[in-house]
Parts: structure tokens; C-alpha cells; sequence
């Protein structure tokens, strides 16, 4: 298939379907679930939440494409060898990764909060990327998997913009990637800090990247 072009922020976007992939990081129970960890610390969950429906209709058009679909999941294993000291006891919080939270430990593999949520849930045949950090990059097979399938451009969305979103599109930018980030389809706790990622990402001429939303995405595939 040819390149498909579709408006964007600085400016227009170019990709090629079977060299990209939508990267969907860490759409994780305890980060979006009311009830979970996130809540549970006083964060306004419905922040993220509102991005769960752009990101629903991206799935679904990818599905129908041959763009490479891949999920991330921020967390570590249950002895928690792979959870760096200084990331355990920042912030002095009262309550830790590897505690007990309300959707079992807290950031560890294999408990019901670290799981994905099920609007979003991955079908048999799309990778899921387990990352001790916030770049999906970092740790990860996720270099060797992109590379193996000759990926080029990544489409990048999930939570929360200027975390986790953001670390994965900086690294994904300084490997040579193409990346968009897709406006509706990535959100913060806080408002200001997900506007202001977005300037940062397409200030420059594209410093880290485009701008774009999920209804140009989904329009382009059809
Ligand atoms: C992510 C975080 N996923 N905010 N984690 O951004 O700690």
C-alpha cells in the first residue's frame, strides 16, 4: 500500500500502514478504573477515562489495517528485582509498589490492576510489552519487534501524556521513528501538563514529532 497522508500539527503526517505501529501504552486498571490505585491516592480518574473511546475507534480502524497493534503495561516482577530502589521509596508514599492496593499489589505483573482494562483488551496476536519504566523502550523487546516487522512510524497513544506517553515518544523519536502523538487519545491527571506536551511535541517544526486526533487517524485508514 501506498503512504497515506493525514493533517497534523506542525504539519502534514506520512505513513505507510504495514510499516507502522499504534502503540498503546499502559491502559492499566489501576491507572483508569474507578476504584483502583490511582483513585485511591485522590487522582481524577475520569481524565484519563475520556480517552478511552478515541482510542476504542483507533483500535478498531488498526484492526481493519495492517498497521502492527502493540500494548504496554507498567510494572514488575512479584519479587520486585526489576524495581529499581529509588523508584520504590520516591515520594516517601505510605503506600508502595509491591504493597497492597485495592486491585492487589500495587504495579506488580499478575495482579488484577496491572492488567489492561477491558475496553482495550488485546487480542491473541498483539504483543504486549512489560516495562519496568516509563519508556516502553527501556528493558524491553520492543526495538528488536519494531524492527523485525520493518516498522517505521509509530502512532502513539495511551496514559499519561507527559509520563509514560511522552518518555516512549522521546525514545521512540531518537531512534530515527516517525511518531504521532494522537491528541484525544492520550491524558494526564493534570490538564495543564497534557496541553503543554502537546506544544512541546510539535514546537520546532516537530521537535519530538505530530500532532494529530483520532478521527483524521481513523478517517485516513478507512
Ligand atoms: C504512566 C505513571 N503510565 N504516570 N505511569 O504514565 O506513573
Amino acid at each position: 500500500m501506498a503512504k497515506l497522508k493525514l493533517a497534523a500539527k506542525p504539519y502534514e503526517y506520512e505513513f505507510e500502514p504495514k510499516k507502522t505501529a499504534l502503540i498503546i501504552i499502559d491502559m492499566q486498571r489501576d491507572f483508569l478504573e474507578p476504584g483502583g490505585f490511582a483513585e485511591s491516592l485522590g487522582d481524577d480518574v475520569s481524565q484519563l477515562r475520556r480517552a478511552i473511546e478515541p482510542i476504542k475507534n483507533v483500535l478498531e480502524a488498526a484492526r481493519s489495517s495492517e498497521v502492527l497493534i502493540i500494548h504496554t503495561r507498567e510494572g514488575h516482577r512479584p519479587d520486585l528485582s526489576d524495581a529499581p530502589p529509588a523508584k520504590i521509596i520516591r515520594g516517601h508514599a505510605k503506600v508502595k509498589i509491591g504493597d497492597m492496593g485495592p486491585m492487589g499489589r500495587i504495579l506488580v505483573r499478575g495482579e488484577p490492576g496491572h492488567d489492561i482494562i477491558e475496553e482495550l483488551y488485546p487480542q491473541k496476536g498483539e504483543p504486549i510489552i512489560d516495562k519496568p519504566g516509563k519508556g516502553s523502550f527501556y528493558q524491553t523487546d520492543l526495538e528488536l519487534i519494531l524492527h523485525n516487522r520493518d516498522i517505521k512510524s509509530l502512532i502513539i497513544c495511551g496514559v499519561t501524556t507527559e509520563v509514560c506517553v511522552h518518555t516512549t515518544m522521546r525514545e521512540g523519536n531518537d531512534r530515527g521513528y516517525e511518531c504521532l502523538l494522537l491528541q484525544d487519545c492520550v491524558a494526564s491527571y493534570f490538564p495543564e501538563f497534557h496541553k503543554t506536551t502537546l506544544e512541546i511535541t510539535r514546537a520546532q517544526g516537530g521537535i519530538f514529532g505530530w500532532v494529530s486526533d483520532s478521527n483524521t487517524l481513523v478517517k485516513a485508514l478507512a
